[in-house]
């Protein structure tokens, strides 16, 4: 398959001013009708994008082209000599009830409740009609949906115009949608189901009064308040913060238990999976719930960045994806401790974009070339590409920040741009923005080294600081980047804070200097993780414990506790710790963190996931090992501060359920606490975990029970195993929870995923499922990288790889890091991935192979 390079974008030849889409959908088929009026831009052919499409009439100007007057091959219908204006209509037939690979029009669900649905980003419209399927060609959508009547719903973008009966078809009815606002396809979206829905309204900062609706199953309908609130909550944190309001009538969004992601800004018309939508306390834990309302805002705030102003072409996804996730970062931050909220985006970003960044996939924010987009909705574009925007802001400052926002929304509404277009916006007060250009075109996470010298007779302090980034094969030498280092210096006497400031680091190695300070600080480095680099700065222990009592940013004292287990865990990687410094500061932190802020104290007893600690290393990973060194910490941490569970167990009761940020951190602090009691063999723990499993009052507290009575394997784990697969038989996502609390055990083998594989609920064709089995495994790389192991798991890849390319090429990605393990692993499963590629035909799943092989 072809390779599109960033360097040669081309305009398009011909814009599109208007679209009129018809799709009838019938039993085991659907006629799309379309038709394109086309204005030519400059000199070129007329190319239409179409996959999997059965062209059934096509005519220009009203006269029809026969084949000779079109060509067609490669997914392109090209049209050549065409005159200036044109007005193409298009008859195609498609078939929505055997497309698995969820992408275009497809059918969602089974028996009665079956739905149909589109998926259009980022390349999806081409299975749903011949079009310029790309997103500088903006147009205006009309949409008339036809169906059956057991379909009540007929959705698409836009405002309702009309709806009626067929009079021809008395079983059969018709809606007619129209967009007013010039969009790409790749934000077309329709529905065709039978679902209820809750309604509320919205009044915008400009008067506009927006009726609200959020769609769902009869029997989820209960569910779709806490996603109701958060998109209002939204709404208006999107005027107070970047000045936006809402610019339709109407705003749908619409839950579907089959999407191959979590959910899709389609203009006015959002499509969520419903695991990123549904949410009751019952039924959804803490997490989940809080990631519903972020994934409400994060589609929410695409209606500015991205919508209104989206990419030029698909290699700038991170001019869309990164502003957007730092939004609903930003936003999130505002709805709880901003310090807890900041330590998991770190710990997510940590976890999985420095170990892409660290291995062959390793791809700059702003891809320059690909064979498959969808490859490359990757945690480098959206979250690094999120750490990138933030950087600038906190270069800017709120106030100029805030200019720079303003003059992107009204130099470029409207517009398909690029991140140049971006920064040239953001660089209106301070041209410096414009140098983080390089962070967009450049691979690699940075690792930032330093050391301090102070100079009792000048009372100075100097910071030596230098910076260096791992030359990834196919790009430049890496250059010197801009890193914001936010600092401060505490005073070893008082703990008190003598001086603050961001330091900015843009060469390879810099010194900074303080002057007037009276004695020889600590210094507290890259606080709120300024920048998204490595940190190797030449800490004693006790500098590391001194900061986890004194420093008053919350996600500070986090990073030094994860500083001391890294050097605990991974001595290869740098200085090695003292594990007795680590357990006596946190031991001495805890009973006073747990009554103020139990969330963060929940967070300071973290040790990074095997994942994550297999990420930082680069040659001869034995995950037997880390898991031993790993679970050997965790007992210690237990046993070192035995004392205290029962104590805080006792001090945090089981309390009628509430939604606000104390409740949510008690019932965090709790599950911690009953975890690690159940490790040190705390004395009736195991009664604690089914009390709290038999008396919970919501998710969080039963499932955290279940997991702890699952992980440490209590003599009845498995009669409440049985009994929570009773008691929410019918709700797909807590059979998710079900599945993967089981997947992802500390005692897994390939036993129990082929078992789960083989239950009568397990379904190939719901990618929640699938992952709740295959990718909760990939929580126990001691389990996966055995022949077994991977056995099973490149099965479900080969089984993928036609029905669903997308998810086989994502799950694929994932064994990425095989080159790093030790042998004879290695080997294993070097030979493996050769064998997949033998026995895969997507461009998906190849290409992705292609960069984890090196081939
Ligand atoms: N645009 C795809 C889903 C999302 O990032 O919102
Ligand atoms: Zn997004």
């Amino acid at each position: 398959p072809n390779k599109i390079n960033l360097k040669d974008y081309q305009k398009p030849s011909f814009d599109v001013e208007t679209v009129s889409l018809d799709i009838k959908l019938f039993e085991d088929h659907a006629q799309v009708d379309s038709i394109l009026k086309m204005v030519r831009q400059s000199a070129g052919d007329i190319v239409l994008f179409g996959e999997d499409l059965e062209l059934l009439a096509l005519t220009m100007n009203g006269e029809a082209l026969t084949a000779e007057r079109y060509e067609q091959s490669a997914g392109k219908l090209t049209i050549s000599d065409a005159p200036d204006e044109v007005t193409l209509a298009i008859q195609v037939r498609i078939c929505p009830q055997t497309n698995t690979a969820l992408e275009g029009f497809y059918m969602a669900g089974s028996g009665d409740d079956r739905m149909f649905v589109t998926q259009c980003e980022p390349e999806g419209f081409r299975k749903i009609t011949f079009y310029p399927d790309r997103p500088d060609v903006l147009a205006i959508f009309t949409t008339r949906l036809e169906a059956d009547k057991r379909y009540p719903t007929l959705l698409a973008n836009g405002n309702l115009v009309e709806a009626g009966d067929m009079i021809d078809a008395p079983n059969r009815h018709y809606a007619i949608w129209h967009d007013p606002t010039n969009k790409p396809s790749y934000l077309f979206a329709c529905v065709v189901a039978d679902l209820d829905v809750l309604t509320d309204s919205y009044t915008t900062s400009e008067g506009r009064e927006v009726l609200l609706e959020v769609y769902a199953k009869s029997a989820d309908i209960d569910k779709c308040d806490v996603g109701m609130q958060a998109l209002k909550d939204s709404m208006q944190w999107d005027e107070v913060n970047y000045g936006r309001a809402y610019d339709l009538d109407r705003y749908m969004i619409v839950a579907v238990s089959q999407f191959n992601m979590g959910a899709m800004e389609n203009k006015g018309l959002n499509i969520f999976n419903t695991a990123c939508v549904l949410s009751s306390p019952e039924t959804t834990t803490d997490t989940r719930s809080f990631s519903v309302k972020a994934i409400i805002a994060h589609e929410y705030f695409h209606n500015w960045t991205g919508n209104r102003i989206t990419c030029r072409d698909w290699f700038q996804l991170c001019l869309k994806e990164g502003f957007t996730v730092y939004r609903d970062q930003s936003f999130s931050a505002d709805q709880q401790s901003s310090a807890v909220q900041r330590i998991d985006d770190v710990a997510t970003l940590r976890a999985h974009q420095f170990a892409e960044d660290a291995g062959p996939l390793a791809h700059p924010v702003r891809p320059e070339s690909f064979v498959e987009i969808n490859n490359f909705y990757t945690t480098t574009v959206y979250e690094k590409g999120a750490e990138i925007v933030r950087m600038i802001a906190n270069t800017l400052g709120a106030d100029h920040f805030r200019k720079g926002t303003d003059e992107y929304f009204r130099r470029y509404d409207g517009q398909a741009v690029t991140v140049e277009d971006f920064l040239s916006a953001l660089s209106i007060t301070n041209s410096k923005v414009e140098d983080f250009i390089d962070w967009y075109r450049q691979p690699g996470t940075p690792v930032v080294s330093g050391h301090q010298d102070y100079d009792s007779a000048t009372q100075t302090l100097t910071i030596t600081l230098s910076q260096q980034t791992r030359h990834v094969s196919g790009f430049d030498a890496p250059k010197p980047l801009p890193i914001p280092v936010a600092t401060a210096l505490f005073d070893k006497e008082s703990g008190k804070i003598m001086a603050e400031r961001m330091l900015l680091l843009d060469q390879a190695t810099q010194t900074f200097t303080f002057e007037g300070i009276s004695a020889a600080p600590v210094v507290s480095l890259l606080r709120d993780f300024s920048a998204p680099v490595q940190l190797n700065y030449d800490y004693q222990d006790e500098d590391l414990a001194f900061l986890l009592k004194h420093e008053t940013n919350g996600f500070n004292r986090w990073q030094v506790t994860q500083m001391l287990v890294n050097r605990i865990l991974l001595p290869n990687q740098g200085t090695k710790s003292d594990p007795d410094v680590y357990l006596a500061a946190l031991a001495q932190t805890l009973p006073v963190l747990a009554s103020e802020d139990a969330m963060l104290a929940a967070r300071l007893l973290d040790i990074p996931s095997a994942q994550e600690l297999a990420a930082a290393i680069l040659k001869d990973y034995d995950p037997e090992l880390v898991k031993a060194q790993r679970e050997g910490l965790y007992q210690q941490l237990a046993e070192a501060l035995k004392d205290q569970w029962e104590v805080l167990y006792k001090q945090l009761p089981l309390q009628s359920y509430e939604d606000s940020a104390e409740a949510r951190g008690t019932r965090a602090l709790r599950n911690v606490v009953l975890d690690m009691a159940l490790t040190a063999n705390v004395e009736g723990a195991g009664e604690w975990a089914q009390q709290q499993y038999d008396n919970a009052s919501c998710m969080t507290e039963r499932f955290g029970a279940l997991k702890a009575m699952v992980n440490h394997q209590v003599v009845n784990a498995d009669e409440y195993l049985a009994e929570f697969y009773e008691r929410f038989q019918a709700d797909d996502l807590v059979i998710d929870l079900w599945f993967s609390v089981q997947a992802s055990a500390d005692n897994v083998n390939a036993d129990v995923i082929k078992s789960l594989l083989e239950h009568v609920d397990f379904d190939w064709n719901t990618p929640n499922r699938v992952r709740s089995v295959i990718s909760a495994f990939t929580s126990q790389p001691t389990a996966l990288w055995t022949q077994e192991g991977l056995d099973i798991y490149t099965d479900v890849i080969k089984k993928l790889d036609d029905s669903n390319p997308m998810i086989a090429s994502r799950l694929l990605q994932v064994l990425a890091r095989w080159n790093t393990l030790a042998e004879p692993r290695r080997q294993m499963a070097h030979v493996q991935l050769l064998d997949v590629q033998q026995q895969v035909s997507s461009k998906h799943v190849h290409e992705s192979l292609n960069s984890v092989l090196g081939t």
